[in-house]
């Protein structure tokens, strides 16, 4: 069944499809708003039809962006309460109970970048080079805390072609008063002799400790591991993904060639193909640690994080599976 869902619900995930809405945190943020939006916009009288209009909104914010598993941890976070309370609510405790989660699950994210800060900006000495690349909150947050603490930093800020987050990143960094340069993605091994680290952020961190990020991640940690230098991923637990302690894998988004040449080139040379993808996968071999608000892990400990922030949807993956043994001797 199709409902009609309120303008800002629509406007949201749009905004996330076209980018206008985009990083990690901030998507999952504005998934969580979406939903209370939806919540406070529902003019129906059932509460059962309520859940079947809130799963609509889920699946239509789910469908935006397929990379980034701070989305549907975020959608889960507030519509699996709902679903295990739906049955005992009348419907405004359904209304007011997924405002309340919406509410808290952006507090809480807003309160772990800001802790990760602190935590991760330990790992940088004054007089240290910093490299990072795309846009990430979790990472400007652990670079700015450093600076405001009076430390003397300098960073290189990769450009991220084609969308050019690191611009976003220069000019944010620059408005903190922190010394940074702005070089193309290719300059990087030319600059990697002069850094001291690297600090980037996460879309979806795998069950082996992998790290999903913006294009380009990849290839900067290996220029980093040949030069010696550490790399730092600053993500919350959220960015944690349970799907991939089943086995299953990160969809790795293709986004518009559009975004990488213009449509005259594509017309004026239809043989050439012009690939996009948005993302790619670092192992944690080339990972240092990883920096989240509850403290700062080795890659290989990803699963430990799953195992504690999602042991009740691990649980219910592994029943699908079938996959519980019965050590019971009859
Ligand atoms: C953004 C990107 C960021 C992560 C982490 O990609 O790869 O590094 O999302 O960001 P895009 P944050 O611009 O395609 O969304 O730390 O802000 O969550």
């Amino acid at each position: 069944m199709n409902y009609k869902l309120p303008k800002e619900v629509l406007e949201i995930a749009e905004g996330i499809r076209s980018m206008k809405i985009r990083g990690a945190g901030r998507i999952a943020r504005a998934a969580v708003k979406a939903l209370k939006i939806a919540a406070l916009g529902y003019r129906g009288s059932n509460v059962k039809d309520f859940y079947d209009y809130m799963m609509y909104a889920s699946k239509l914010l789910l469908a935006t962006r397929p990379t980034a598993v701070s989305l549907p941890n975020a959608v889960a976070y507030v519509m699996s309460r709902l679903s295990r309370n739906i049955e005992a609510f009348s419907l405004n405790e359904a209304v007011d109970s997924v405002v309340k989660w919406s509410d808290e699950f952006i507090e809480y994210s807003l309160k772990a970048t800001q802790l990760i800060g602190e935590i991760g900006e330990g790992r940088i000495k004054s007089g240290n080079i910093v490299l990072t690349h795309c846009n990430s909150s979790a990472a400007l947050s652990v670079i700015i805390t450093a600076h405001r603490k009076g430390k003397d930093i300098r960073v290189y800020a990769c450009e991220t072609r084609p969308k050019f987050q690191g611009k976003i990143t220069a000019k944010t960094l620059a408005k903190e008063g922190i010394d940074v340069t702005l070089i193309p993605d290719s300059a990087v091994r030319f600059f990697m002799k002069d850094v001291d680290l690297v600090i980037v952020g996460a879309d979806t961190v795998a069950a082996n400790g992998a790290v999903v990020n913006k294009i380009g991640t990849s290839m900067i940690a290996l220029a980093a591991h040949e030069a010696r230098v550490r790399v730092f991923v600053a993500a919350e637990t959220y960015k944690f993904s349970p799907a991939t302690v089943i086995g299953e894998l990160v969809t790795i988004e293709e986004r518009p060639p559009t975004e990488v040449v213009d449509k005259d080139f594509l017309r004026r040379y239809p043989g050439i193909k012009v690939r996009n993808p948005a993302f790619d996968v670092t192992p944690p071999e080339y990972i240092d640690a990883i920096i989240t608000e509850k403290g700062v892990i080795s890659p290989h400990a990803a699963i430990l994080v799953l195992r504690e922030e999602f042991a009740w949807t691990l649980e219910e993956r592994m029943k699908k599976l079938k996959l519980t043994l019965n050590y019971e001797i009859e």
